[in-house]
């Protein structure tokens, strides 16, 4: 039986990630802030669900969760989140350094800790990136710059792995309508449904389907970087701001 080590579990891309592995004859361990979530997961999902409360904030907590596992085949660095979409002038900053500290600094901490496990089992490692990696937005520079992190930490990783059998792969989705945009607005579920109001925009399960085909891909296929978005989502191009 196979073992995925997926972070985020408790809702979107990585619940839907948990319940789609584990449906698959995977067992799973999942890691989320939120307990009575992971909880409800676990009465779900049953003894393949391994539920741990992680904060990928609390870096020496990650690091010795990541210590303290068994052989994993399959690391899904899903965990992250984006701060309020305001221009940074306007912006706080403490928000804005907790999600740094989830998208990239516990992600690192967390991939760093587990490579000789990984390497071990000759395994894979998919990131959770975005098309904010490529496509700028206004109020998105820190998440873009998050973003932009994981897909070079990615393409960099597969030199490092080199020769060790390591698959590692870069996804990277634009609108998937989960909690993120909900969070992305400081709560507000209002502003979510008008963000993808009459797009048609992408699921969690979407964006799980296509993790499990790249994570069930034959051992010599890497798939580097995949972007993803809904039809209905494309490019706005630049804005220019003239001088009255
Ligand atoms: C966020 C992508 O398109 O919702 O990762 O801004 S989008």
């Amino acid at each position: 039986m196979k073992t995925a080590f997926i972070t985020g579990v408790t809702a979107g891309i990585g619940e839907a990630c948990a319940r789609l592995f584990v449906g698959d004859g995977w067992r799973v361990i999942g890691t989320g802030r939120r307990t009575e979530r992971l909880q409800k997961l676990h009465d779900e999902l049953g003894a393949n669900f391994t539920p741990i409360e992680l904060d990928m904030r609390d870096r020496a907590r990650v690091v010795e969760t990541a210590q303290d596992l068994p052989a994993i085949d399959l690391l899904i660095n899903n965990a992250g989140y984006a701060t309020a979409a305001v221009p940074l002038h306007e912006a706080e900053l403490d928000p804005i350094i907790g999600m740094i500290e989830t998208n990239v600094i516990g992600l690192v901490a967390l991939t760093r800790t587990l490579l000789p496990n990984l390497i071990g089992t000759k395994g894979a490692i998919i990131d959770l990136s975005s098309v904010a990696a490529t496509y700028p937005y206004r109020g998105g520079c820190n998440y873009a710059g998050t973003k932009a992190y994981v897909h070079q930490f990615t393409l960099g990783l597969r030199c490092d792995l080199q020769g060790t059998g390591v698959r590692v792969t870069s996804i990277e989705p634009g609108m998937v309508e989960t909690e993120f945009t909900v969070v992305r607005n400081g709560g507000d579920q209002a502003a979510s449904d008008a963000f993808y109001g009459g797009v048609d925009p992408m699921t969690a399960q979407d964006i799980a389907n296509t993790i499990h085909w790249v994570a069930t891909l034959p051992p010599h296929l890497n798939i580097n970087v995949l972007e993803l978005m809904p039809v209905n989502q494309s490019w706005g191009g630049f804005a220019i701001h003239r001088r009255e």
